[in-house]
């Protein structure tokens, strides 16, 4: 074997690595390099450097199980798998109907596999249901984004343009733990001490404005569109706006400005507790030169108001003039691997390849056209992630469940009823590499295969569509999930093409996104493979579009909208002495549900445990010390952590990762309240009580069991 150049496993920053034969005796088959690149220049994070790890030995998913009668599982063949699976979705949709079937799918998938696995929903098994993880994710950022700007590109910038920025802002986004690399690009702003940080914590991030780098602000969680709509009036009333970009490239400023009239410092003060001097300081940075970026993160985004605050975000960035220049923009930090790229090929609920409506006729037509049926046979939108979890086993539910490359267990909201309504199915398939939490839970596991063992792309944070590429030949036993669709839909005499072969699969892609606004139509496997910078829209005969918004917005008028959001009351708040807000978030060494980062015995021994983060003060109130192990509680559930006291959390705010499993899970605690427009749960804020478990002798790990 040769080298293999490639890109990281995990999250959307999407690093360029290289892999290499290991040296012999080594546990791993292949040896991980960073690779040069624009994005991570050559630089991976701890996740990216281990990732070599789950390619040796490991407990991985050899053959098809079949859950036996006493909770375990057995070893089936392949065709023994997939008949049971064709004849239990024939029997679903004659007894219930269609949409009594579902796919929950996730963005970490190829866009070959969101893109085929969109077509296997409509035409094979003809069910409206599917949605996927991203919907937990991007959802906020991306509703904001397509109602202000008519587009959705996490950063419509290369990620490059931030090198020369003097100011950005970065409101709920640690990327020092969730994408180290990126901090080169950052390296600007600290020189000219105009990096900006918006979070509860002192996060890492946070941290990288001390010493005169910039500036850390410290709101209650939640208050995050208080203290946007603060900023705002502050702009507004200090005549810092770019009147003529308002006047030439936005519409809606009047009703803009009457919206944010009474928000003036002092009560942003009183909801946020962000003093009004500073709140001034942040307004004045961000208007004083070129060179200025506004960033937003899951912290934000994650709320019942996440699609508000993101557009509160955005209406900052334009009433400055920031997009649409070479200088400055806005942007959103995409988080799953395939995060941009998961969200434009039609495994949302609401949409079709190339990011277009699936309530659009013409949209309907382009497709069918492409997937050679009726345009009437697509079915209509289905439900978003929250909304279909709850109508598992219900009365015109989904009772048979696909699960790709999701681990709903750990990271859905209020996971104790997810868990419960998983037992409602009358079948659930999950297919994985390993046996996550979530396919403990299934009838029928599907082993598949793992990143350096196939061909196919993903698309970055900046819209940029890059090869990943086979390294190494996968165990025998697992398969393509390209294959399993092809043979399932073979079972169930599914009209259309499912070809095996990801080139083939992405010439398809790319015919279906032609004219939508995600457009793939100039790119192919074979051209990405010179390393071309193949930033979307990219038509025929295009060299693709690094920079969106320089000449017009995706509006009809080519205008930005200024859209007037309101803050309203937020649903949890704490209300009784004792209560503290709950926040979740991520650790540098685990990937998400932890189920890849846990088997890696490197990140699982530099964070083996679940560590709730409080305020020595609110500790000592408690009478709990540093080390002691804990119960968080509400009417939700109980998690058990080990405290760890740090002076850089609010003292009313206690924080969770949410990678552990069992009796660890943070989302044992959070709402399934979500966000009226993007249907976003509300992750990042929860109301509990801490209590000490009393003498207990050490425990074993707390929730790192995989
Ligand atoms: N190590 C690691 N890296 C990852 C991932 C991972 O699981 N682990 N996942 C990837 C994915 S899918 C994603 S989406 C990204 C997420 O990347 P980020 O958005 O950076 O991640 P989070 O840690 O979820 O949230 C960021 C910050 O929001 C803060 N926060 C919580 N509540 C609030 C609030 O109300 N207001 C404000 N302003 N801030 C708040 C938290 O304290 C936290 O520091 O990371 C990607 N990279
Ligand atoms: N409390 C709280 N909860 C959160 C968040 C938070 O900040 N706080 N963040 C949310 C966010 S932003 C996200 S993105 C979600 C993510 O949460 P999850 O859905 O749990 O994401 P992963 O852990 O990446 O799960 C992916 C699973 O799919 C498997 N897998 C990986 N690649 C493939 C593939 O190609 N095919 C198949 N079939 N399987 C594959 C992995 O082994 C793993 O078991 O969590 C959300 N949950
Ligand atoms: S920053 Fe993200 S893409 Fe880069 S090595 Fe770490 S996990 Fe992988
Ligand atoms: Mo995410």
């Amino acid at each position: 074997m040769t080298e293999t150049a490639t890109h990281c496993p995990y999250c959307a920053f999407q690093c360029a690595m290289t892999l290499s034969p290991a040296p012999a005796g080594s546990p791993e088959p292949l040896t991980v390099d960073g690779r040069d690149f624009p994005t991570n220049r050559g630089g991976l994070c701890k996740k990216g450097w281990t990732s070599g790890a789950l390619l040796g030995e490991t407990d991985r998913l050899t053959a098809p199980l079949f859950r036996t009668a006493d909770g375990g599982f057995e070893e089936v063949e392949w065709d023994v798998a997939l008949d049971r699976i064709a004849e239990a979705v024939r029997q679903s949709r004659e007894e219930h109907g269609p949409d009594s079937v579902g796919i929950f799918g996730g963005g970490g998938l190829t866009n070959e596999k969101a893109y085929q696995l969109g077509k296997f929903a409509r035409l094979a098994l003809g069910t409206s249901r599917i949605d996927y993880n991203g919907r937990f994710c991007m959802s906020s950022a991306a509703a904001a984004a397509n109602r202000s700007f008519g587009v959705d590109r996490g950063l419509p910038f290369p990620v490059e343009d931030l090198d020369a920025a003097t100011t950005v802002l970065i409101l709920g986004s640690n990327m020092a733990d969730t994408m180290p690399p990126f901090l080169s690009h950052l390296q600007g702003a600290r020189a000219a001490g105009g990096l900006i940080v918006v979070d509860p914590r002192r996060s890492s991030t946070a941290r990288l404005t001390d010493d005169g780098a910039g500036l850390h602000l410290q709101p209650a969680p939640g208050t995050d569109l208080e203290l946007l709509l603060g900023l705002l009036h502050i702009v507004i009333a200090e005549r810092l706006v770019d009147e003529t970009f308002i006047a030439e490239r936005t519409t809606g400023y009047a009703a803009l400005r009457r919206s944010v009239a009474a928000w003036w410092p002092e009560r942003v003060q009183s909801v946020t507790g962000v003093p009004t001097d500073l709140l001034r300081r942040v307004a004045r940075r961000l208007a004083s030169r070129g060179g200025t970026y506004i960033l937003t993160g899951r912290g934000v985004e994650q709320h019942v108001n996440g699609t508000d605050t993101a557009t509160a975000a955005i209406n900052l960035a334009l009433v400055l003039g920031l997009p649409g220049s070479t200088d400055s923009g806005y942007g959103t930090m995409t988080g799953q691997g395939n995060g941009q790229g998961g969200r434009e090929h039609g495994q949302k609920c609401d949409q079709l390849p190339g990011y277009r409506k699936i309530v659009d006729p013409a949209a309907r037509e382009h497709v069918a056209r492409v997937w050679g049926v009726d345009p009437a046979i697509i079915p209509g939108p289905g439900l978003p992630a929250v909304e279909m979890l709850a109508s598992l086993g219900r009365e015109g539910g989904v009772r048979t469940l696909f699960v790709h490359g999701a681990n709903v267990v750990i990271s859905a909201p209020n996971a104790g009823e997810v868990r419960d309504a998983l037992t409602r199915l009358d079948l659930l398939v999950v297919s994985d590499f390993f046996l996550s939490e979530t396919a403990r839970y299934a009838d029928i596991v599907l082993p598949v295969l793992q990143w350096a063992e196939e061909e196919g792309t993903m698309t970055n944070l900046e819209g940029r569509v890059v090869r990943r590429r086979k390294a190494i030949d996968p165990p025998a036993g697992a398969r393509s999930e390209l294959w399993i669709l092809a043979e399932l839909a073979r079972r169930l005499e599914a009209p259309g093409r499912y070809d095996l072969d990801p080139a083939l699969v992405f010439d398809e892609l790319a015919r279906a996104s032609e004219g939508g606004i995600a457009d793939y139509s100039g790119l192919s496997h074979e051209l990405l493979d010179t390393e071309v910078a193949a930033y979307w829209p990219f038509p025929v005969g295009s060299t693709g579009t690094p920079r969106l918004f320089l000449d017009r917005f995706g509006h009809a008028d080519g205008r930005a909208r200024l859209v007037p959001v309101r803050a309203t009351a937020h649903p949890e708040r704490p209300t009784e002495p004792g209560q503290l807000t709950l926040i979740t978030g991520r650790l540098l060494e685990h990937y998400q549900s932890g189920s890849q980062t846990r088997r890696v015995a490197e990140l699982a021994d530099s964070q083996p445990e679940l560590r709730a983060e409080i305020h020595p003060t609110t500790a000592r109130d408690r009478g709990l010390a540093d080390g002691e192990l804990i119960t968080v509680e509400n009417h939700r559930g109980t998690v058990v952590a080990r405290v760890t006291t740090s002076t850089g959390i609010r003292p009313e705010t206690i924080f969770l990762p949410f990678h552990f499993a069992d009796d660890a899970s943070a989302n044992l605690l959070t709402s399934d309240a979500t966000d009226p427009i993007s249907a976003m749960p509300e992750f990042k804020t929860a109301i509990v009580t801490v209590h000490a478990i009393g003498a207990v002798a050490p425990l074993e790990t707390v929730g790192a069991s995989v």
